[in-house]
């Protein structure tokens, strides 16, 4: 069985997804998720750096959607 997001609930995730991605790049990068989330505990920057699996220190919509999921 799929895990992949579809219809409402992708549209939800891209719409987050661009709120996030301030510069609009396609790329949600660690200072544009901290300018959003100021206050983020170090557990949950640990679980972001896990969620970045090609470890280029950005998110694509992919991984946000895992990250997410
Ligand atoms: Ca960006
Ligand atoms: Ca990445």
């Amino acid at each position: 069985m799929s895990t992949e997001p579809t219809g409402e609930r992708l549209t939800e995730l891209r719409q987050a997804f661009a709120a996030l991605d301030t510069d609009g790049d396609g790329f949600i990068t660690e200072k544009e998720f901290a300018d959003h989330f100021p206050d983020l505990p170090a557990d949950a920057a640990g679980s972001l750096n896990r969620a970045d699996s090609d470890n280029d220190g950005r998110f694509s919509f992919e991984e946000f959607v895992r990250l997410v999921s």
